[in-house]
């Protein structure tokens, strides 16, 4: 670096800088920015008390950090297996997350009540129905059966992240032909929509998406970006992070549901939120 052209942050830079360490944001994309500005080659001198509130924010966690240190992992006296992982972005494989009767109880359960699936406008946030997402949905509340607390315990659990900042769980099936184009779960800051979805649990920051049946072909969730592809197993799941370890949106987690070529397949998702969704 050249010495002469050091000089300190202004103070109102500094201040920039220092909010958005304590909030936890890629000190990489900050550096970014003062080089866009011009100010890459400033120093900042930081007293013990900054110093401090800096270091606090790597307690604070953005999204879940599931444990995968163990194959097997013991969960209110169910065994579930972790069967892969991808560490960026963030993909975890659980085999037998759900039993053959869990399953089977859930789709019984939302049987009775499938509608055609939608998606959030983009504009103004509300749900509708889209080409892109040729399945059908039935939507439950945190906690609406006993079968369903069940689960959201074990999902808090193995993610270790509270069960309120989830939404509901979703069942989805899909006939021959169904799928859903390649999308993101996350809201985009950019969308006018996305204020409203995030007014109550912020960003949807990962899905745990759960196959509730075997599929004779198709169906698989499909990661283009990734060049990755799940493949749908009963009582198996997928859980993948919207965004990255620093909280910010990743496009990385792009994914798709490719279209069922035979059989019917069910599948049901938990997504997560940043923060407790009501
Ligand atoms: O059912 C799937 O495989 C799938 C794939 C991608 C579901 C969703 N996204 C979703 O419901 O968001
Ligand atoms: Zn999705």
């Amino acid at each position: 670096m050249n010495q002469d052209k050091q000089q300190t942050l202004p103070p109102q830079w500094r201040q920039w800088l220092l909010e958005n360490l304590r909030r936890g944001c890629n000190p990489v994309q900050l550096a970014e920015i003062l080089r866009e500005n011009g100010l890459e080659q400033c120093t900042v001198a930081l007293n013990e008390h900054e110093l401090g509130l800096i270091s606090g924010a790597e307690g604070v966690a953005v999204r879940p950090q599931p444990t995968t240190e163990r194959n097997t992992l013991e969960v209110d006296g169910h065994t579930v297996h972790i069967v892969g992982v991808l560490d960026q972005p963030q993909v975890i494989f659980y085999d037998h997350l759900l039993s053959d009767e869990e399953c089977d109880a859930l789709c019984r359960l939302a049987d009775e009540t499938f509608v055609p699936a939608t998606v959030v406008d983009e504009q103004d946030g509300s749900f509708t129905p889209h080409p892109h997402r040729s399945s059908e949905h039935a939507c439950f509340m945190r906690g609406q059966t006993a079968l369903i607390e069940t689960v959201e315990k074990r999902i808090a659990r193995l993610l270790d992240w509270p069960q309120e900042n989830a939404e509901g769980m979703q069942v989805l099936r899909y006939a021959t032909g169904g799928e859903y184009r390649a999308h993101f779960d996350y809201f985009d800051p950019q969308h006018p929509g996305s204020a409203k979805q995030m007014a109550s649990g912020g960003q949807r920051i990962g899905t745990m998406l759960m196959y509730l049946s075997d599929v004779e072909a198709g169906g698989g969730t499909r990661f283009p970006e990734l060049g990755l592809e799940a493949r749908p197993r009963k009582g198996s799941a997928i859980y993948f992070a919207g965004v990255d370890a620093y909280g910010q949106i990743d496009p990385l987690s792009l994914h798709a549901s490719v279209p069922v070529i035979s059989g019917v397949k069910y599948a049901a998702t938990k997504w997560i939120r940043e923060k407790p969704y009501h």
